[in-house]
């Protein structure tokens, strides 16, 4: 109920009540996207944006119909998650972009792995640059196989963007992660050519990430949804405790429950099932090793800290 006055009941009483998306927010105005693709410009109670419940981009609301296009929004459903930088709720699908130049960074690919495990994100590598080098690909293929789906694809060959497209269904909602110049924003806009955001990395004007000024939009692509502006919360690892990073690795946890203790880091105990599939070559020795080197930096972090 948005107001107790008899009037408000009326006008309330004469309303439609309908869900959609919320695909942007500008200062309090929400434009809400329908199933079948209907705009609504809706605005939302004080009482509803309180603490973490404050309506943001990607949230799945229900509103009330107002005339002209306009609505109140009367509810947000329960999130699947929500990212701090870009603010967003509701990612389904992350496609974490590497490519041949600038080397692959992956200490930053398994962080963003972790933190996709940990937000119930799907993640997808985007071996971008194909045109350059098909080498990454397979690289990156023998090690992260097991882990996460693997595309190689080119921002300047519209057909191989195709593969990202079958990610976008059922109105699954996907943003871009990566390091500096591997062609993200490239990728977004071979996707989608009205939302035109600036290639090169750095802005030329300010120096700083240019879509730190942007508003967030979701574009409908396909069946879902794209946002525009890349995941850079996804990129560090933020509230994982050192004793717990292991449990954010899927492949490690596969074998963990043949290591002696249950607790094992996989580091120094003895009897560690992790570290003889290591041996074995079950596992990739590199991701082990980026592992421990994650380990024994956020061990550090908490040594300092107290
Ligand atoms: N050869 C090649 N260059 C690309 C490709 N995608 C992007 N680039 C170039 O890589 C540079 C960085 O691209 P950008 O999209 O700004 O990367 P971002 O920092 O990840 O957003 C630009 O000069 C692009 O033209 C690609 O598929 N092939
Ligand atoms: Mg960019
Ligand atoms: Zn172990």
């Amino acid at each position: 109920m948005l107001a107790d006055s008899f009037a408000d009941a009326i006008w309330k009483a004469t309303m439609a009540t309908k869900s959609g998306v919320v695909i942007k927010s500008v200062g309090g105005v929400f434009t809400v996207m329908t199933e079948n693709g209907q705009k609504f410009v809706c605005f939302a109670p004080k009482k509803l944006r309180y603490n973490d419940f404050d309506v943001v981009v990607g949230d799945k609301v229900k509103f009330d119909e107002l005339r002209q296009g306009k609505g109140v929004v009367s509810s947000v459903l329960p999130r699947r998650n929500k990212l701090t930088r870009p603010e967003i709720a509701n990612v389904d699908v992350c496609f974490l972009v590497l490519a041949c130049e600038p080397q692959p960074d992956l200490y930053l690919c398994d962080k963003i792995l972790i933190n996709c495990f940990q937000e119930h994100i799907e993640p997808v590598i985007v071996v971008n640059k194909m045109d350059l080098s098909t080498e990454t690909l397979r690289q990156i293929k023998s090690d992260y196989d097991s882990i996460a789906e693997i595309v190689g694809v080119s921002a300047f060959d519209p057909s191989s963007i195709n593969a990202l497209s079958k990610y976008l269904t059922n109105g699954k909602v996907a943003c871009f992660a990566g390091q500096s110049a591997v062609g993200k924003t490239s990728l977004l806009n071979a996707l989608l050519p009205d939302a035109k955001g600036e290639t090169g990395g750095i802005s030329q004007k300010s120096g700083r990430g240019v879509h730190t000024t942007r508003h967030i939009s979701l574009y409908m692509v396909g069946d879902g949804y794209l946002v525009d502006t890349c995941g850079f919360s996804l990129c560090e690892l933020q509230g994982i405790r050192s004793d717990e990073l292991r449990l954010y690795l899927d492949d490690f946890v596969n074998v963990a429950h043949g290591c002696k203790y249950t607790s094992c880091t996989h580091t120094v105990e003895p009897d560690c099932a992790v570290r003889a599939a290591v041996e074995k070559g079950k596992l990739s020795k590199a991701r082990y090793e980026r592992y421990v080197e994650e380990f024994n930096e956020l061990r550090e972090a908490e040594k300092n800290q107290h």
